[in-house]
């Protein structure tokens, strides 16, 4: 037992010599790692770890530069025989610590007595970030979207607008002379009015439909229920695309909204629609026509009437 203690303080002691196992930097990053968020108003400290092959005992130095060529020693907690893992920390890092950070390692043996590797750092500000980005917010403009860079940011308007995202403008898609790509998609049969930041489509009068599609109305259809004709009763309604017309039935004048009786027994006013009825006959007008009726002493049905007297002979001779 008390040998084994012997050799266990000679081995902290003397630590092994590491024969044949060249010098290596098996990784070199960063904590936290890059890229690092720089947040107005907190100090971020960076460590950078490099982490060689050898303990420390086999080693003359290990030093870690800056990107401006700076150079400084790391240094190291682990306990030999352990690889050693060599640190540097940087405090309150800003984008200015951007850049490559350079790892040298100089062993005291073997063949290869010297190596190195680099860590690109990245600091960024995300100034897409209201509430880290303080005095290093975005310009983008109200109607853009921000996308954080590293070491920079993007705008990009959004849908509607047109712009490079600090300056945007509502795009006109009902202007078919201007909107070009991005016209609207109203029917045919629609009317295009322009939003800031859109549009609407809605169905011309006589048509029903979203704006997108829309289908013409049939006013005359009995079932129809909103946009009606108005024709007059006495009047015939058909439907055309998009709207309809209205005309007097037989025996009525007027525009076909409004339709009145002809009264084809009054010959001062019933113009071209006066009656047939014979010149021995009386007219009676009715609603939408009129009757005739033989007068007295003739028989017919009105239109052709003949007198009930019986023949009378006449002598022609002398
Ligand atoms: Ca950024
Ligand atoms: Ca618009
Ligand atoms: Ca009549």
């Amino acid at each position: 037992m008390a040998m084994f203690a012997i050799l266990v303080l000679m081995g902290l002691m003397f630590p092994p010599e590491v024969h044949g196992v060249d010098l290596e930097i098996t990784s070199f990053v960063s904590n936290p790692e890059s890229p690092v968020k720089d947040k107005e108003g907190t100090a971020e400290n960076v460590t950078l770890q490099c982490q060689v092959n050898l303990p420390s005992t086999n080693l003359t130095s290990v030093t870690i530069s800056y990107p401006n060529g700076v150079m400084t020693n790391a240094t190291t907690t682990t306990t030999p025989p352990s690889p050693a893992l060599y640190e540097i920390t940087l405090s309150d890092v800003h984008p200015s610590n951007t850049g490559n950070y350079t790892c040298t390692a100089s062993a005291s043996t073997g063949s290869v007595p010297t190596t190195s590797q680099t860590y690109q750092l990245n600091v960024d500000i995300d100034e897409c970030d209201s509430s880290t980005c303080g005095s290093n917010c975005d310009t983008c403009h109200t109607d853009a979207n921000c996308t954080n860079t590293i070491g920079s940011y993007t705008c990009a308007c959004n849908a509607g607008y047109n712009g490079d995202g600090v300056t945007c403008q509502d795009i006109d898609e009902c202007d078919s002379s201007t909107c070009g790509s991005n016209c609207d998609t109203c029917h045919t049969d629609a009317t295009c009015t322009n939003t800031i930041g859109s549009y609407t489509c809605a169905c011309n009068a006589g048509y029903s439909g979203n704006g997108i599609t829309c289908q013409d109305i049939n006013e005359c259809d009995p079932s129809c229920s909103t946009n009606c004709d108005t024709c007059d009763t006495d009047a015939t309604c058909t439907n055309t695309i998009g709207s309809y017309t209205c005309a007097c039935n037989a025996g009525y004048s007027g525009n076909g909204v409004t339709c009145q009786d002809i009264d084809e027994c009054d010959s001062s006013t019933c113009g071209s629609n006066c009656d047939t009825c014979h010149t021995d006959a009386t007219c009676t007008n009715t609603m939408g026509s009129y009757t005739c009726a033989c007068n007295a002493g003739y028989s017919g049905n009105g239109v052709t009437c003949q007198g009930n007297h019986n023949p009378i002979t006449v002598s022609l001779n002398s």
